[in-house]
């Protein structure tokens, strides 16, 4: 029995995926995946906006291995606020093959910040997606870009399209690398060279420092699954635009899914349909994670 009650309309995640058709190459990351408590270890936080079903680490370890994909980087979700007890838990116990992104409010200790680097974290995350929290203002947001900057870390932003041209100038006044969730969230129904994705083209063509995950067909999608064909000419569009910028995860347990919980299996059969070749496979599930995330092992291997 868990400890807290999902929310009456929550959609618990995919039990059986399909194995994918398409084979990951060696050493894919998963660079944008959840845990959610257990919540009898690792309370959900008081001020969160849902209330999820568990997803352990072990649980997503599994998926992991039956997609075919070899690690993993856990985005801190909102439902567990700034306590990272469960991100840091993850991480500690995924053998090195996970790595972290943390929420961290700016009075953070200089000692709390090591801590989290040394369990393998390497970003934060800023949300102004205004049905999940109640974002800090934008001076908060410097102090924590500016705290966390010395360690190397790069900042994952999440937001709405709509949104973009009112957040565009606070977006390129941050002095780290800037991972965009999801391309920002477009609405798949306008043009890919129409005026609102072309803002968002527009902030990765400008900004050397900014890289997107071409994650989440599931929730841009409006003709729906298995296929999101929708989606795919965004998501294709970034990833030949921008090769060595782009990242791919599932978002397993995706959270807040209303219309469908998708299959895990057929997520990964659409990489190649948006990353069309070998070279453009390796880079958005290996070599771009790798860089960002385990940048010590890679450049021991393949140099900087
Ligand atoms: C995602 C998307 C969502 C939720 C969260 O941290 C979160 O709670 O990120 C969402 O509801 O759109 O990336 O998992």
């Amino acid at each position: 029995m868990s400890a807290f009650t999902p929310d009456a309309d929550w959609l618990h995640w995919h039990p059986s995926p399909k194995k994918p058709d398409f084979v990951p190459p060696a050493g894919a990351v998963d660079a944008h995946c959840h845990v959610f408590g257990p919540g009898d270890q690792f309370p959900f936080a008081p001020e969160r906006k849902y209330t999820p079903c568990d997803a352990s680490k072990d649980q997503l370890w599994a998926l992991r291995d039956h997609l075919g994909f070899t690690r993993n980087v856990i985005v801190q979700a909102t439902c567990h606020g700034a306590d990272n007890r469960a991100l840091v838990d993850a991480l500690e116990h995924s053998g090195g093959l996970a790595r972290g992104v943390a929420t961290v409010r700016p009075d953070i200790t200089d000692e709390e910040l090591q801590a989290l680097h040394a369990a393998g974290v390497r970003g934060v995350r800023f949300n102004f997606v205004k049905r999940l929290v109640d974002a800090l203002p934008f001076d908060s947001l410097h102090t924590v870009a500016e705290r966390i900057k010395p360690l190397g870390w790069h900042i994952v932003i999440y937001f709405e399209a709509q949104e973009l041209p009112e957040l565009y100038d606070f977006f390129t006044s941050l002095p780290t690398t800037v991972v965009v969730d999801h391309m920002g969230r477009p609405d798949v129904s306008q043009p890919v060279d129409g005026e609102e994705f072309q803002l968002f083209i527009r902030l990765l063509r400008e900004n050397g420092n900014f890289w997107s995950k071409v994650s989440c067909p599931e929730r841009l999608s409006q003709t729906g699954p298995d296929t999101y064909d929708d989606v795919v000419p965004f998501a294709r569009h970034v990833v030949e635009h921008f090769p060595e910028r782009v990242l791919w995860g599932t978002d397993w347990p995706h959270p807040n899914m209303k219309s469908h919980m998708p299959d895990d299996g057929a997520l990964v059969d659409m990489i190649p349909r948006i990353a069309p070749t070998p070279e453009l496979q390796q880079k958005l599930l290996v070599e771009n994670p790798m860089r960002l995330y385990w940048p010590e092992e890679w450049e021991a291997q393949h140099g900087a």
